[in-house]
């Protein structure tokens, strides 16, 4: 017997039961276990209703995804679905947990619904380049309204069970068990008589598209804006105005083309592939689930510049009481305001209310004094870059911090193993790698340093989940993973500028690709300076025969800093943040060409697109070869959180193995030679290239 969906009798209820942990996802053998146990009930004489819930934490959370690269196998979730229509006994779903996608397309296909009260319901399906495709979208519009539907579909953001009880797609809510709610909901469906309902039935008051005009347009509005480039959103919206104008075989027909056309699509690879390689970052190679984080009850941070007050924001949005330590008072006082002010922000942008703010800057106090820190069980120095005052600062805390605390730093390309030597522990130091701004930016990069300890590792990686980002480990470089990676497209960015493009032609190119902002508006927003010292503070180590970044410098020299200095890349109006283009650059960039010999000329798309992304692959490739990055799907879980890299292209390492490498290798011969060192090939890449493999598959 099928063991994957249970069979029990309750009453004259046949109670199925789907067990395939841990999400109990609709792959072949529930398919097939579903309508075994079905048609089990159906022919069963002392069956007049049918129960369909979930073992474990969920009801259905969708398809298996990891069926999608294989051969669709019989029975189509669809055709489960579509079953239940002319099943002449009630069929009820009971679900709890989250009723995602397939798992509540299914739902929808049963005649009746009851949920727990902190159920999810929800249709993610756009999140991964495909729209729901056993008629949800025919469905759903029938039971929810047009309305409802579209913004669950079209936001792929799912609903709690009060709202899915508001919009009619559950019928009860049961407080208590499930199970025995759920059975009472149908043996008096049964003492009642109450009819079936068929949600693939037309419904009134669902007219044509033309009656609708104002509302899809808003959805293909909202899939413009949320979605930028993103193909699925749109074909979702089309499925939807298809069953508004044809019955629902001829819509679930049409349906069948165009989800195959998504499901095939590389936009829907570079999906699934984000969403299991941000699930796999998660896992360390060699810290197993047995070794457990810290416990992590209070925490401080140092310094109350911008990186110390969005950390220390994010921390106590996650309920942790936070110290934030300054230098002097007048800094303290300066930093606290600040921090105040973000929170009003927040309550004014409608983000939170007055009480939650209350709550949240409650937990935030200010210190001058280090001896407060005794009490954390983390802390966060997000102090200047400087290695000394870094060093100095770690040799403080090794003195008062608690045994067992949790050190760590935020520096962005400092030496995680230099700052350890300071201390007498440095097993218990690690770097937390924040993004601006800190508590909005999804990505912490976790640097375990040579002597870091595996649980101060895993402290680090379960503040990110307590934290609601997405911690991803890196090994200690200068800029680790994502600056590392991600500089020597800047570097290019800039090259380009010198060798004839203009800012405005390589930021499109780019934003063209997907980015939100370009690389030199971004260098504009954080400051050209930024990146100037840190040059600076490497001149010593710089290879004079790289080609190195004159007309950076020379910007900076200029005081051209970007939007705080009113110039950078582009001008901008007093205290505006708008780019303009700006004629100085282009004259600035001949002077430096000049200088430096380089003739300039017209420069393609083409030739942007492959210098910014093939330089920041080649070094992704070297990262991953060193051991910086445990897998290549990491270093683009980076730069999906950390750069807002398009999900539906995968990432920059997901990238390469779709263009293929032998062609990417073949062209940094080609830019080797032209530009020279800077472009030495990643043997890593030359052996995988050679070989025939990948970095993603
Ligand atoms: C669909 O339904 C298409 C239909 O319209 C049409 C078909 C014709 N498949 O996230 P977690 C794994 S498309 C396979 O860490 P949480 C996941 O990889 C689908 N595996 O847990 C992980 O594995 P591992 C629409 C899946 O508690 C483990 O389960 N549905 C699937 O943080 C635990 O996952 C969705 O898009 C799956 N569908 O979150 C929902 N789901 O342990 C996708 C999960 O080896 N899933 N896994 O790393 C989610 O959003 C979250 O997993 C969920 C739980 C909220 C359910």
């Amino acid at each position: 017997m099928n063991e994957i969906v249970g069979y029990e009798i309750e009453g004259r209820v046949a109670v199925l039961t789907i067990d395939n942990p841990p999400v109990n996802a609709l792959g072949h053998a529930v398919r097939e276990g579903i309508v075994t146990r079905v048609e089990q009930a159906v022919a069963d004489d002392g069956v007049d209703a049918i129960v369909l819930i979930g073992a474990g934490r969920t009801f259905p959370a969708g398809a298996d995804i990891r069926e999608f690269d294989q051969p669709a196998r019989e029975p189509h979730l669809l055709v489960v679905v579509d079953r239940m229509d002319t099943i002449e006994k009630a069929v009820v779903a009971a679900i709890h947990g989250t009723a995602l996608g397939g798992g509540l397309e299914l739902a929808l296909g049963c005649h009746f619904r009851v949920a727990s009260p902190d159920a999810r319901v929800g249709l993610p399906e756009v999140n991964l380049g495909i729209f729901p495709g056993a008629a949800g979208t025919q469905r759903l519009p029938r039971v929810a309204g047009l309305d409802n539907a579209l913004e669950m579909i079209v936001s792929g953001k799912p609903v709690g069970a009060v709202t899915a009880h508001d919009y009619g797609i559950v019928d009860a809510i049961v407080e208590g068990d499930l199970r025995p709610g759920a059975l009472a909901f149908a043996q008096k469906i049964i003492a009642d008589g109450t009819p079936r309902r068929i949600s693939s039935e037309p419904r009134d008051g669902i007219g044509a598209p033309e009656a609708h005009a104002e509302t899809i347009d808003r959805y293909r509005d909202l899939a413009n804006r949320r979605f930028r480039g993103q193909e699925s959103p749109h074909q979702a919206i089309e499925s939807v105005v298809d069953g508004l104008r044809m019955p629902y075989d001829e819509a679930v027909a049409a349906d069948r083309v165009r989800f195959e056309a998504c499901k095939t699509s590389s936009q829907s690879a570079a999906l699934r592939y984000a969403f299991f390689a941000e699930r796999e970052a998660a896992k360390i190679p060699d810290i197993g689930k047995d070794v457990a984080p810290r416990a992590v009850k209070s925490a401080g941070v140092i310094g109350a510049g911008t990186m110390g007050r969005g950390i220390a924001i994010s921390l106590a949005d996650s309920g942790l009481p936070v110290t934030v330590v300054e230098t002097g008072q007048e800094a303290l006082d300066a930093g606290m305001a600040e921090l105040a002010k973000l929170y009003e922000a927040m309550v004014s942008r409608g983000r939170i209310d007055e009480a939650t703010k209350a709550e949240r800057l409650a937990r935030i106090t200010g210190a001058i004094d280090y001896g407060v820190l005794g009490e954390a069980d983390l802390v966060i120095e997000a102090a200047f870059e400087d290695l000394d005052v870094k060093k100095d600062i770690f040799q403080t805390l090794d003195g008062v911090a608690k045994p067992g605390a949790v050190l760590a730093t935020n520096t962005s390309y400092m030496d995680i193993d230099a700052i350890a030597t300071a201390t007498s522990r440095p097993r218990d130091v690690i770097g937390l790698h924040y993004f601006v701004p800190a508590n909005v930016m999804r990505l912490l990069e976790v640097v375990r340093g040579d002597e870091s300890a595996p649980d101060a590792i895993a402290t680090g990686m379960a503040l990110a989940r307590r934290t609601n980002k997405v911690g991803v480990l890196a090994g200690v470089c200068h800029g680790f993973i994502a600056n590392r990676s991600r500089l020597p497209l800047v570097r290019e960015a800039t090259f380009l500028i010198e060798e004839g493009a203009s800012p405005a032609q390589v930021d499109k190119v780019l934003t063209d690709l997907g980015m939100p902002l370009g690389p030199l508006a971004v260098s504009d927003l954080s400051g050209l300076d930024v990146s100037w010292r840190m040059r600076q503070s490497l001149a010593a180590d710089r290879d004079p025969e790289a080609r190195y970044m004159h007309l950076a410098d020379r910007m900076c020299e200029l005081g051209r800093f970007g939007i705080k200095a009113g110039r950078g890349w582009y001008a901008y109006e007093e205290g505006g943040r708008h780019p303009q283009p700006d004629e100085e650059v282009e004259a600035i960039a001949a002077a430096v060409a000049g200088e430096q010999g380089i003739e300039r000329r017209e420069i393609s798309d083409d030739e942007i697109r492959a210098r910014c992304l093939y330089a920041a692959i080649n070094e992704g490739a070297k990262i991953l070869e060193e051991g910086v990055a445990a897998r290549a799907s990491d270093i683009d879980v980076m730069w999906l959180y950390g750069f807002g890299f398009p999900r539906w292209r995968g990432g920059i390492m997901f990238i390469a193995d779709e263009i293929g490498l032998p062609e990417i290798l073949s062209q940094l011969r080609a830019f080797e030679a032209v530009h020279g060192k800077l472009w030495n090939p990643s043997p890593l890449l030359e052996r995988l290239a050679a070989d025939g493999g990948s970095f993603t598959r």
